[in-house]
């Protein structure tokens, strides 16, 4: 089904945010792999539009595809291979983000990544080819970038952001576009996020998927799709149900509010405000849009941030992606470069963090330790929530336990656990947990700059 992640089991993604293919390769073997990750969510592969100037070079020059070659700052198609290969050989899969949507803008001509003309103004593509034909017309939609959300239709047929629309309802269009995700498939890819999901049709989506080939190792490819839904306009998300997951903003806005005040998460815990059903929706505290957005929460927000990861990898709702970014000042900002633009490698220190300005939240300790919490425990329910003294705590079945507050604490809780002397998995067991025959345990965070605490059956002292 489109809902396989095709991991053997594994919970966790993470989006490795303007990554080169080699660096993600060297990640799966030595962290993401060991520490039980899923698959990685990787910066759209094909060749893109190069903005030179105001600004130069954003990261989001890639969301403004110019052909289906795999050519751009993150490396070729055999790099790419081999990305996907090396990964799949540690157990970590790779979902290729595709921008299927749409080519590049109209205000934007020149040459691609890969060295492909194009010119969005008049809509040729010769490196596809796709040309005017193609594209639905602006006539019937506001101004360029202007599409009312309230009407489905231009939604789907106008030109985001200025961004020239693809008309799927042309089988031409409709075979180019499969023939690309064939390709990644036939390179190994488990999958996709589909950007701007939320401005193609249904129909169309449901077209394109089967016109694809299964994976080499059988089964449908796993699907992601970016539906940004608040109700509060036409699309809805549930309009995509049965295509994949949809990622679930109202959650990550849900979140945000719960770390600062507890006793709100036990809404979000709960699924409330209608968010998607836990096992069609694709959770996140931030992504790339995200949290360059003012007031949001992101890697700069330390604590909080922590917080909300924490919780939301503790808790039993929907399929979870960390977000791992590079360091940024300015929105626009692209990633850590040479001088010549080229995108600088993921270096990694003594201490396991990364250099060269790459943030690697996913390396956080708690992070990457909850990680592996959320695959102990999954197909566990949420139970025992309590929060009390500042404290909330839960038991995942009686496979896990989690607590976590603002600061330092000490408490005692009936954990649901049998009883025993557990690691804590938040400190690499640099702390203990005693649990007593009826399942309750005296415990504070094993740091206090840390205030967690996460214990599995299968991680005994
Ligand atoms: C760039 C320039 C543009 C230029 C264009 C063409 O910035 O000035 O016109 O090139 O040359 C990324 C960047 C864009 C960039 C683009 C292409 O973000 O700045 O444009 O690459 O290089 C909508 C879509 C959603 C989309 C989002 C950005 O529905 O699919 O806009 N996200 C994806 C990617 C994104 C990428 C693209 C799509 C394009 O993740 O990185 O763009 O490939 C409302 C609507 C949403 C709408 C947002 C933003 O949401 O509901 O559907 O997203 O507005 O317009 C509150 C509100 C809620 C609002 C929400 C926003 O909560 O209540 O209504 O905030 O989160």
């Amino acid at each position: 089904s489109y809902f396989d992640p095709h991991c053997g089991g594994r919970q966790v993604i993470v989006h490795l945010f303007e990554w080169r293919w080699e660096d993600v390769a060297a990640e799966c073997e030595r962290y993401l792999g060991p520490k039980g990750f899923c698959g990685v969510q990787v910066s759209p592969p094909n060749e893109n539009a190069v903005v030179k100037s105001n600004p130069s070079r954003p990261w989001w020059e890639r969301y403004q595809p110019v052909s289906y070659h795999l050519n751009t700052r993150s490396g070729d198609e055999k790099d790419f291979k081999d990305m996907v290969d090396r990964c799949k050989a540690v157990g970590v899969r790779i979902y290729a983000d595709v921008v299927i949507n749409h080519m590049a803008g109209s205000d934007r001509k020149g040459l691609g990544t890969g060295g492909t003309s194009f010119d969005g103004a008049t809509g040729d593509f010769p490196g596809v080819p796709f040309s005017a034909d193609n594209f639905h017309s602006a006539s019937d939609c506001g101004a360029r970038g202007d599409i009312n959300y309230q009407v489905s239709s231009q939604v789907r047929n106008c030109d985001l952001l200025g961004l020239r629309d693809l008309d799927y309802s042309q089988s031409y269009v409709l075979n180019k576009v499969a023939a690309y995700l064939n390709k990644l498939i036939d390179l190994g890819v488990a999958g996709f996020r589909v950007d701007a999901a939320k401005h193609m049709w249904p129909d169309d989506i449901s077209a394109l998927q089967k016109k694809l080939q299964d994976l080499p190792e059988g089964g449908k490819p796993f699907f992601c799709l970016e539906v940004i839904d608040f109700d509060s306009e036409a699309v809805k998300d549930r309009e995509y149900f049965s295509l994949g997951y949809v990622t679930e903003f109202r959650y990550h806005q849900k979140v945000k509010d719960g770390v600062s005040s507890f006793n709100r998460l036990k809404d979000v815990q709960d699924a409330g405000w209608s968010m998607v059903p836990s096992d069609k929706a694709l959770v996140f505290v931030d992504n790339h849009d995200t949290q360059r957005q003012m007031g949001t929460l992101n890697y700069k927000r330390g604590d909080q941030y922590k917080r909300a990861v924490a919780f939301t990898l503790a808790n039993d709702y929907g399929l979870v992606r960390v977000m791992s970014s590079f360091s940024f000042r300015r929105k626009d900002e692209g990633p850590p470069h040479e001088a010549d633009y080229s995108i600088k490698s993921v270096s990694i220190n003594s201490d396991g963090t990364c250099g060269n300005r790459w943030v690697c939240e996913h390396r956080w300790n708690m992070i990457g330790n909850l990680a592996r919490f959320r695959t102990a425990v999954h197909g566990e329910k949420v139970t025992n929530w309590v929060y009390r003294n500042r404290v909330l705590s839960f038991s995942r079945g009686h496979k896990g336990f989690f607590a976590m507050s603002r600061t330092d604490f000490t408490v005692t809780r009936d954990t649901g656990l049998p009883a025993g002397e557990y690691c804590d998995l938040i400190s690499d067991c640099a702390m203990t947990v005693s649990v007593d025959t009826k399942g309750s345990a005296t415990f504070s965070p094993a740091h206090s700059s840390e205030p967690f605490v996460a214990i599995i059956t299968e991680e005994k002292a």
